[in-house]
């Protein structure tokens, strides 16, 4: 194995946690209040998910219902909010590099089987996702698809590639780190475009993926290869930029 100093200064900073989790999400730019816990699946703490064959791949290590179901309808920009310690902050350390997925799956299957689609992907484009996210004080939307009505858990998932030259199943210090959100919402139009089936999760990733076991210090950065299938046809797009501000609408909350 080639070891570069980019490299060998990555693997002293192992134990740096400037991990991120989602605080709550926008619907066309009106924010919905703290989501934790509430109408997000939130996880203990801000740490990654790093076995890739785990169950905490779908939905996170805290996968249960919790009391609150967001409304949501055809069309509507969907932003999720990403922090570090305390909501507006600096979101994740800029040292996580990496791509945005964001996937759907009916809530009847709580996330198991093959139920996952993908709506939304972005990597690299001369920024990482992950930095443009930092910039947009950690929001990111997706735009509501023509979904028949019904409960869809929302799944937004920040993957880092800071020590994916490693395999977590080789050397579990080190390894891709996923975070993984999933966010309770009701659609309440009633579209023609019902899911296909999806993939699994834990299923959908290998460790032999490139992107997942992907040396962010010596490959080009433009031969990355978002692990997971295809988006969905019937996806309506998303982008990453900062559709509200924090402290004014905590004001007004
Ligand atoms: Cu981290």
């Amino acid at each position: 194995m080639r070891v570069t100093l980019a490299a060998v200064v990555a693997s002293l900073v192992v134990t740096a946690s400037a991990h991120a989790t989602v605080y709550g999400v926008w619907i066309n730019g009106v924010f919905k209040g703290d989501g934790r816990n509430n109408y997000i699946r939130s996880p203990p703490n801000n740490n990654p998910v790093k076995d890739i064959t785990s169950d905490a791949v779908a939905c996170n290590v805290n996968n249960r219902r919790v009391p609150n179901t967001l409304d949501v309808k055809s069309g509507d920009k969907f932003t999720f909010e990403w922090y570090h310690d305390k909501r507006d902050d600096d979101i994740i350390a800029s040292s996580h590099k990496g791509p945005v997925v964001v996937y759907i799956a009916p809530a009847s299957s709580n996330g198991a089987g093959d139920v996952w689609v993908k709506l939304y992907e972005e990597s690299w484009d001369g920024t990482w996702a992950v930095d443009k996210i930092i910039a947009a004080h950690g929001q990111h939307s997706i735009n509501i698809p023509n979904l028949p009505a019904g409960e869809y858990l929302l799944r937004s998932e920040l993957l880092t590639l800071h020590e994916s030259d490693a395999r977590y199943d080789e050397n579990p210090i080190r390894g891709i780190q996923l975070y993984p959100s999933c966010v309770q919402v009701r659609v309440t139009s009633n579209g023609s475009n019902a899911l296909p089936t999806g993939v699994s999760f834990p299923g959908a990733y290998a460790y032999t993926d490139y992107g997942i076991h992907f040396n962010l210090y010596n490959y080009p950065a433009a031969s990355y290869v978002i692990p997971g299938p295809a988006v969905w046809s019937g996806a309506a797009g998303g982008s990453i930029g900062q559709v509200g501000v924090a402290k004014v609408a905590k004001v007004a909350a």
